[in-house]
């Protein structure tokens, strides 16, 4: 009985995919590389600090091409500064699918955002090299260059990137203008997008969960429906610089004093209306920055998100209005620049089932979930279908040096990323 069983489930499964699809990646393989990329900026806490166009960056962009090419891509920096590797399809009429994610950071991050996506990623490819497995369609491995500081090299690709963007400094204290040069873009022909609707077949991106819920329900694999849009500004507060001994405490103009209420304006517009809506300010400087002058000049900033484009323009209303009311309280000026959008992107439903069917062929269990962090995928989403696969995240922590997701779980979802290949690519 138990052999009639087993030979039922092994039909099922040969009808479900052709023989060569019965490949998989090699986790040791590629928990090795997420390892040996974790040398690039590591913190003493086990964490990475590898900001987009720091010096860890560019020689972490140095190590993922030699990787690259050890899988057999044929690589190039676009001009962008996204780093592209190439394989070669059967079928000259297809558009490519491409996989990918990113190896930079956010200030003191972790070892997993956008980096198993992106070891992964290559990963896959280098199965297919070794396997001699060529796809229908050609293949694209994507390296996203910047994504943390506002899916920038993504961002080039399906819309473009006005030139006063250009011009914001990043976290490397390089503008982006100064860091695509870095990186072996060009700055200058970014206006219009690098690549148009129907220029590829599809995009799919392999990450961590950065939230709680394949943990704590014991999930294996993430299927995402949906990703959230964030609205990011620069907030500058301008009040008066004086005296801290000599000034009458009725007669300031005190910037931090109104950036505290704000950021506490903030946090109660996003917690005043029902749903999932979250709104940060994540950083701030005083200036002159003393401990004797009142501060005449504080720079902040703000992160709204929610998967409703009206969700977060009415947080944002909420917040405005009581800046008006901060204003008058503290007799200072706020000026609020944007610096970073995204819309919200849905994930396509064809993409959704080959990730759950894929899943599942491995016996792994699976979870359909909204993404309350930012992807390229988000911004590739106007070029052609999308998809995303998780993995979870340990206790939900990301963005942070104790970031953890388990050998095993990255193993499984870069197996997941190769078959969903496979499958939509026949
Ligand atoms: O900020 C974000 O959600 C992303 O990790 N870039
Ligand atoms: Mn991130
Ligand atoms: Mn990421």
């Amino acid at each position: 009985m138990k052999y009639i069983a087993l030979f039922l489930c092994f039909l099922t499964f040969s009808a479900a995919l052709p023989a060569q699809d019965r490949i998989l990646i090699n986790g040791e393989r590629l928990n090795v590389s997420l390892r040996d990329l974790a040398e690039f900026g590591k913190t003493p806490e086990g964490g990475t600090n590898r900001v987009a166009y720091s010096d860890d960056d560019l020689r972490a962009r140095e190590f993922t091409i030699r990787l690259m090419r050890e899988a057999k891509l044929d690589v190039s920096i676009d001009l962008a500064g996204n780093i592209i590797g190439r394989r070669a399809g059967s079928d000259a009429s297809l558009k490519p699918i491409m996989i990918g994610s990113h190896i930079d950071s956010v200030p003191m991050g972790g070892r997993f955002d956008g980096q198993v996506g992106s070891m992964g990623a290559i990963e896959v490819a280098r199965t297919l090299a070794e396997k001699g497995i060529t796809l229908r369609h050609p293949l694209e491995v994507i390296i996203f260059q910047n994504e943390e500081g506002g899916t920038v090299g993504s961002t080039a690709l399906a819309a473009g990137i006005l030139p006063e963007r250009l011009d914001l400094v990043t976290n490397s204290k390089k503008t982006i203008r100064e860091g695509i040069k870095a990186i072996g873009g060009d700055p200058d022909k970014l206006t219009r997008p690098l690549r148009q609707k129907g220029d590829l077949a599809g995009y799919l991106e392999l990450h961590i969960e950065q939230g709680g819920r394949l943990d704590q329900q014991k999930i294996n694999i993430g299927v995402v429906e949906g990703i959230v849009g964030l609205s990011w500004w620069e907030v500058t507060i301008t009040g008066f610089a004086n005296h801290a001994g000599t000034t009458p405490m009725d007669q300031r103009q005190d910037a931090l004093l109104a950036a505290a209420k704000y950021v506490e304006a903030v946090n109660r517009a996003a917690r005043s209306m029902t749903g999932r809506q979250v709104a940060t300010v994540g950083k701030i400087q005083a200036f002159p920055g003393a401990t004797n002058v009142v501060p005449g000049k504080v720079v902040t900033s703000l992160d709204v998100r929610d998967l409703d484009p009206a969700k977060i323009a009415q947080v944002l209303d909420k917040i405005r209005e009581s800046v008006k009311q901060i204003e008058a309280e503290t007799g200072t000026k706020f000026e609020f620049k944007q610096t970073s959008a995204s819309k919200p992107a849905l994930t396509d439903a064809g993409f959704k089932s080959a990730i759950d069917a894929s899943a599942k062929d491995l016996g792994l269990t699976t979870f359909l979930l909204p993404s309350g962090a930012g992807h390229d995928a988000q911004e590739i989403a106007d070029l052609c279908p999308i998809g995303m696969i998780f993995v979870p995240s340990r206790d939900g922590i990301s963005h942070s040096p104790r970031e953890f997701s388990r050998p095993e779980d990255i193993t499984n979802g870069a197996n997941v990323l190769l078959r969903t290949l496979l499958r939509l690519d026949q």
